[in-house]
């Protein structure tokens, strides 16, 4: 019932849920991953990094999406340099959208080439099998993943291209598809702020946009560059349900940032990464990398989400090419 943006996400008591001690098989960390609702049960799609620093997914799945993992044996997507040479560095923080239309499971990932990160996409019905389409946005490209229906005939995806000069900061992308392979109409949509804000020069989508009846609620992450290192918090944007080129609100404050001493001691100190979250009636279920090094879990009511998000400012900044 908060209108207040510290209260809207509590962390999972038993957090962190998953560690590198629950993987049945050497590796060095267990972090970002999608998280989706299959027949009731919880299923995330986990980056494990092994000792090599190369990134591979990992299917972990519970009945209450809490406790009792069962974690696949061994890696259930591993990179395939072979056939698709811009994974020659590993795969990462995986996206999923569940597309009606095709009944299947579209997983936006991030493939790391010799070029640099770019967005690649992979599809599956049951998590055991998976059909790789392959690169679909060149480098550097991440923080991509889909809405779950088609505008007209186009589907529309929402990603960070990186690039950042000292004239340019990285902004959240929106582009357009026919068939899920070509990609254009591409267009800044939400813009890193500026100066000393949480979301100044970069920010990035974290879990694939969500409807509401409002609209497409998006969660994403700024990342602030201090003098002891960076920071990465999260915040709403409201968008358009007809329209998604529209923002219509945006949070001036970070709902979630690292707290607890697993969020800002890790691999990679400071850093909250949810790359799923998963509605249940009024309840969200927020999965999130803990500082590179394990996954934890936070819940919110949607209805405080939304009722937070309507009491945010209208988005005041030109949408298209700032
Ligand atoms: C981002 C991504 C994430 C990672 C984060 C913090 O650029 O690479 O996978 O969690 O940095 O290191």
């Amino acid at each position: 019932m908060s209108n207040s943006s510290h209260e809207l996400f509590h962390r999972y008591d038993g957090n962190p849920i998953i560690t590198i001690y629950d993987i049945p098989y050497p590796a060095n960390s267990v972090f970002n991953c999608g998280a989706v609702s299959v027949n009731g049960e919880t299923i995330l799609l986990m980056r494990v990094e092994d000792l090599r620093g190369i990134s591979h997914l990992t299917v972990a799945r519970s009945k209450d999406g809490k406790t009792n993992w069962d974690i696949d044996s061994k890696p259930t997507l591993l990179p395939d340099p072979i056939n698709y040479p811009e994974e020659i560095w590993g795969i990462e923080d995986p996206r999923i959208t569940y597309l009606d239309e095709l009944k299947k499971y579209a997983i936006t990932y991030t493939a790391y080439s010799h070029g640099g990160p770019l967005v690649s996409l992979a599809m599956t019905e049951d998590f055991n099998s998976f059909e790789r389409i392959g690169a679909i946005l060149p480098p550097e490209d991440k923080d991509a993943a889909l809405f779950s229906k088609k505008f007209g005939n186009r589907w529309a995806m929402l990603h960070r291209p990186i690039i950042s000069t000292p004239y340019s900061a990285a902004h959240i992308w929106i582009s357009f598809s026919p068939d899920l392979i070509h990609w254009g109409e591409h267009r800044i949509l939400i813009r890193a702020r500026e100066g000393a804000w949480w979301d100044a020069n970069k920010i990035g989508l974290s879990p694939p946009p969500i409807q509401i009846p409002e609209g497409w609620l998006v969660l994403y992450h700024g990342v602030k560059r201090t003098a002891g290192g960076v920071i990465y918090r999260l915040g709403l944007v409201l968008l358009d349900l007809e329209d998604p080129t529209k923002v219509l609100r945006r949070s001036d404050e970070w709902i979630f940032g690292p707290r607890e001493h697993y969020e800002k001691e890790g691999d990679v100190d400071d850093v909250v990464f949810p790359c799923g979250w998963i509605v249940d009636g009024d309840d969200v279920r927020l999965y999130y990398g803990a500082a590179d090094s394990s996954i934890a879990l936070a819940t919110a009511k949607l209805s405080d989400l939304r009722r937070y998000i309507l009491s945010c400012p209208v988005a005041v900044t030109s949408l298209r090419w700032g």
